[in-house]
């Protein structure tokens, strides 16, 4: 079904009061674009004037020299347009920020472990929101347009070298939090931030939000990874939003343990936020955010397309969310995940999963795991994924049949 937005009437602003730029017409507009934005389903609308961030010049520079954007090298292109969005188009003066909220995460009560079943961050549930959100974002531009044929517009949503949150923090959205999202009191975090770049000089916010994280530190202690520090910083390279969606090759191995069941994403540091709260009571119990484990390591290419095609989760790609799945099995300590784990050594394509299968059995004691990983030892073609197989083995030996391999003398 293709929605269909049509403007209200009302919205409209008479355009000779725009051209004359009165600060009435201005307060008008303003006020038109957030009424119609809240039709389109923002929560949050707000403007700033567009300043160069020289606050965050240095904590960028450094932050990029210790090579904290990991494998997100597009963060590292154009910084000085991060720093300064007039450097792309000089014309541009305002930001309108926006948030659009997604239902805050409600998973099942269920033992995972003894289910097998992973978890997938909230965001990522239903339509990929770079389009969804874009698109009513461009609808917002587009009235501007429409009544003031001068405006420049440009629309981010997660889509270019756009500061996101520094825009939305500026325009009084909310604030950055510990867990470095931005919140808003009445509104928790669980939204998406979208910008309108613009020539017409909106007015700035007197004040800005205050910060409403006071003496809390529920995201810092129950980060299972300690990616948050104390400071509203966070190190990405350890976040498992990172891990699970970012990172496309083997997962840290001393990483892997922490990942618990997480699958693509992580809800955690903001599940525990307590201006999420209401957000969570109000939120319906939905079985999508924690997917059999088993369903999913048996998809194949035309299966995880079918499934998850139009949401955020193909970012990762199907090996990816494979990987992942792998490590939630052997992190579950179900001795159901072996026959799993054991088809998948037999018979994944992709040597990354067979890896983090290899892995995984070493998760297990017992005959059945050991015999996995021995015959995946003497069938295994692929150099990195042996050499899996081989710390495997010789994790299982060291922890608990020491004789079994004469080889694992490094351990
Ligand atoms: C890269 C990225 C990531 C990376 C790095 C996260 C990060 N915090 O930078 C990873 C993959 C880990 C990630 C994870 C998530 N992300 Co993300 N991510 C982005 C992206 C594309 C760029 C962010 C960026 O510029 N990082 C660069 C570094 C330098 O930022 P930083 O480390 O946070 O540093 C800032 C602060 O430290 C601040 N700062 C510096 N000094 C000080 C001092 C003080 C006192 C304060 C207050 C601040 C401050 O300045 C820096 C620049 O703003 C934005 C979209 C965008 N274009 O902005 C989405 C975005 C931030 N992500 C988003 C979401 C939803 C998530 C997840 C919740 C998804 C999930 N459930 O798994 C997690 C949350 C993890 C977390 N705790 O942050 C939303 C956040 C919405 C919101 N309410 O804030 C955004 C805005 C996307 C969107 N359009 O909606 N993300
Ligand atoms: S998303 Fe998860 S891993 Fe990343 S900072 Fe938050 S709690 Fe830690
Ligand atoms: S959990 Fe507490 S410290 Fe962390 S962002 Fe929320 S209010 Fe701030």
């Amino acid at each position: 079904m293709v929605e269909v937005y049509r403007r209200p009437r009302s919205l409209v602003v008479p355009v000779h009061a725009l051209l004359h730029g009165s600060i009435k017409a201005m307060a008008q507009l303003e006020q038109n674009l957030t009424l119609w934005a809240q039709q389109l389903g923002f929560v949050l609308v707000g403007f700033c004037r567009i300043q160069r961030l020289d606050n965050r010049e240095d904590f960028f520079k450094q932050w990029l020299a210790e090579g904290r954007a990991g494998e997100m090298t597009w963060l590292e292109r154009e910084p000085e347009r991060r720093l300064d969005p007039r450097i792309l188009d000089a014309r541009l003066r305002s930001v309108i920020s926006l948030a659009y909220p997604y239902p805050a995460p409600r998973p099942p009560l269920i033992d995972w472990p003894s289910e097998l079943r992973g978890r997938i961050a909230a965001y990522a549930l239903g339509p990929d929101y770079h389009d969804v959100v874009l698109r009513k974002a461009r609808l917002i531009a587009d009235t501007l347009t429409a009544e003031m044929p001068e405006a420049v517009t440009r629309v981010y949503v997660d889509t270019g070298p756009v500061f996101e949150r520094e825009w939305a923090a500026a325009a009084r959205l909310g604030w950055f939090g510990r867990n470095t999202n931005l919140i808003n009191r009445y509104h928790g975090s669980y939204f998406f931030l979208a910008e309108i770049l613009t020539n017409i000089e909106f007015d700035a916010p007197s004040e800005p939000y205050r910060e409403h994280c006071g003496s809390c530190r529920n995201c810092l202690q129950r980060c299972p990874t300690k990616a948050l520090a104390n400071d509203f910083k966070i190190e990405p390279r350890l976040c498992i939003s990172y891990l699970t969606i970012e990172h496309r090759g083997p997962i840290p191995i001393k990483l892997r343990p922490q990942l618990g069941n997480w699958i693509f994403g992580c809800d955690i540091c903001q599940e525990v936020c307590p201006w999420n709260n209401d957000a969570t009571k109000a939120a319906a119990v939905n079985p999508d955010l924690a997917p059999s484990l088993a369903e999913l390591m048996k998809l194949d290419d035309h299966l995880f397309r079918q499934r998850f095609g139009k949401t955020a989760v193909t970012r990762t790609k199907r090996r990816g969310l494979l990987r992942n799945a792998a490590v939630a099995l052997g992190n579950s300590g179900n001795p159901a995940a072996i026959p799993l784990l054991k088809y998948t050594l037999e018979h994944e394509p992709e040597p990354l999963v067979r890896a983090h299968a290899a892995w995984a059995v070493g998760q297990f004691e017992g005959r059945i795991a050991r015999e996995a990983l021995f015959w995946a030892r003497a069938h295994e073609p692929d150099p990195m994924v042996k050499a899996e197989i081989e710390a495997a083995i010789c994790s299982q030996s060291a922890a608990k049949v020491p004789s079994a391999t004469p080889s694992c003398t490094t351990t």
